[in-house]
C-alpha cells in the first residue's frame, strides 16, 4: 500500500498584494505527478485546505480542479477540516463521492465510527480538528480538559481499527515538542492544546498530521507542512510531501517539493554598500520583506525606499524602517508580535496575585480562538 501525505494548502492565501495561489498549484501539480511516478494508491490531505472559512471562487475552481485530476489518476483521496477549514464547506465536497474517488471527513463524528476509512488491507481513521466547541458538544463530560476529550476520542477512534492490517490516523492536531513555524493561528497552538504523543495510541502503523507548518517528525507522528512558504517566518523552509510505504516494514520517504517564489527578508544596515545592495536585489527573483536600517535624520531614507520599491516592484510586500539607536550605533529595536496569552497570564498574575486556573485559560483561548475565527472569516 502507497500513501502520499500532505497538509495544510491554504488556498487563497495572500502576502501583501500577492495571491499565493500560483505557488499552491505549483506545488499541487507535483503532488499529481508524485502521485502518478509513485504509483500512490491513497493520498491523505490532513486539513486547511483553505485559509479561509469562505474561500474566493478561483481557490474553490483550483481545488475542485485539483481533486478531480486525482481521480482521473486512479488515487483515492481521503480529506479532512482544518481549523482553517469551515466545516460545512468541506461537508458539502461529500457529494463528490458519487463522482469521484474523494472522501471526505467534514468534522469529528458523534459515532467516531463514522470516522473510519477502509481501502482494502488499509484502514484510516480520521480526525478533522477537533474545535473547543464541536469536541464539548460531542463529549458526555464537558468538565474534562480539552486534551483528554481529545485523547478520549482516539481511545475509541483506535479501537475500530483494531482488525485492520495497517493502520493510519489522520488528523489536525497539535501535539506537544511540535517546532511551530510562527504561520499557524496563534491560540491553536499553545500549551493548552497540545496533545501528548502517549495519548495518541500505540497501534497506528502511520500518524500523519496536519497543523503545524514546518515539516518534521515527532517519534511516530509525523508533520508534512504547508505545500509553499506561507509568510516570512517560513523563509527558507523547504517543503514536502511524505510518502508512506506500508509493507511489512513501514518506510517514510520525504519528497522535497520544488518552491516557485522563495520568500526573502533582507536587512539593509546602515553601513553597507547602498548600490551594491541593488545590484543583489536585482539578481534575485521571489517575494519579499526588507527592513531598512537608518539614522531617521538621514535624508536620503525616502529615496532608497524609493529605489528599492522600482527594483522590485510588486514582489516588494512589505518595507520597514527600523530607526537606529543614536547611543549605540548598531542595536535596533525588534518590534515584537505580543502573545495574547501569555500577556493575559502576567496581567492576572499581577494583579490578582495568583495563577489563572486551567477553567479560565481555556476559556479564555476559546474567546481568543472565536475572534481569531471571526476576523479571518470578515
Ligand atoms: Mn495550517
Amino acid at each position: 500500500m502507497r500513501l502520499l501525505h500532505i497538509s495544510d494548502l491554504h488556498a487563497g492565501k495572500s502576502l501583501g498584494r500577492i495571491n499565493r495561489n500560483e505557488d499552491l498549484e505549483y506545488a499541487l501539480s507535483q503532488v499529481i505527478n508524485i502521485c502518478k511516478e509513485e504509483k500512490v494508491d491513497v493520498l491523505l490531505i490532513a486539513g486547511d485546505i483553505y485559509d479561509k472559512a469562505n474561500p474566493d471562487h478561483e481557490s474553490q475552481d483550483m481545488m475542485l480542479d485539483f481533486l478531480t485530476k486525482l481521480h482521473t489518476e486512479g488515487v483515492h483521496t481521503v480529506l479532512i477540516a482544518g481549523n482553517h477549514d469551515s466545516y460545512d464547506l468541506i461537508r458539502s465536497y461529500k457529494h463528490l463521492r458519487r463522482i469521484a474517488h474523494l472522501h471526505v471527513i467534514d468534522r469529528p463524528c458523534k459515532d467516531p465510527k463514522d470516522c473510519i476509512l477502509k481501502f482494502g488491507d488499509l484502514t484510516v481513521a480520521c480526525l478533522p480538528y477537533p474545535s473547543e466547541r464541536l469536541l464539548t458538544h460531542l463529549h458526555e463530560n464537558p468538565h474534562r480538559s480539552y486534551t483528554e476529550k481529545v485523547a478520549n476520542y482516539l481511545k475509541v477512534l483506535a479501537k475500530h481499527v483494531e482488525s485492520a492490517r495497517y493502520k493510519v490516523l489522520l488528523a489536525h492536531l497539535m501535539v506537544e515538542s511540535a517546532k511551530i513555524s510562527g504561520t499557524e493561528r496563534q491560540s491553536t497552538v499553545g500549551e493548552f492544546y497540545a496533545l501528548k504523543l502517549e495519548h495518541i495510541p500505540e497501534c497506528f502503523d502511520y500518524i500523519a498530521l496536519g497543523h503545524v507548518h514546518r515539516h518534521q517528525r515527532i517519534n511516530r507522528a509525523y508533520y508534512s507542512g504547508s505545500l509553499y512558504q506561507i509568510d516570512f517566518s517560513e523563509k527558507g523552509m523547504e517543503k514536502f510531501a511524505n510518502l508512506v510505504i506500508l509493507e511489512d516494514e513501514l518506510q517514510v520517504k520525504p519528497i522535497k517539493l520544488d518552491i516557485k517564489r522563495e520568500l526573502h527578508e533582507i536587512k539593509v544596515g546602515p553601513r553597507e554598500n547602498f548600490s551594491e545592495v541593488l545590484e543583489r536585489l536585482r539578481g534575485m527573483r521571489g517575494i519579499f520583506k526588507v527592513i531598512l536600517t537608518a539614522d531617521m535624520r538621514d535624508m536620503s531614507i525616502n529615496v532608497k525606499k524609493k529605489q528599492i520599491e522600482e527594483i522590485l516592484g510588486d514582489n516588494l510586500v512589505r518595507f520597514e524602517i527600523q530607526p537606529l539607536n543614536q547611543d549605540n550605533g548598531e542595536r535596533t529595536y525588534e518590534p515584537q508580535k505580543v502573545d495574547l496569552i501569555s500577556a493575559y497570564m502576567d496581567y492576572y498574575e499581577k494583579f490578582l496575585r495568583q495563577k489563572p486556573s486551567k477553567e479560565l485559560m481555556e476559556e479564555f483561548i476559546k474567546l481568543l480562538q472565536r475572534a481569531e475565527y471571526e476576523t479571518h472569516t470578515a
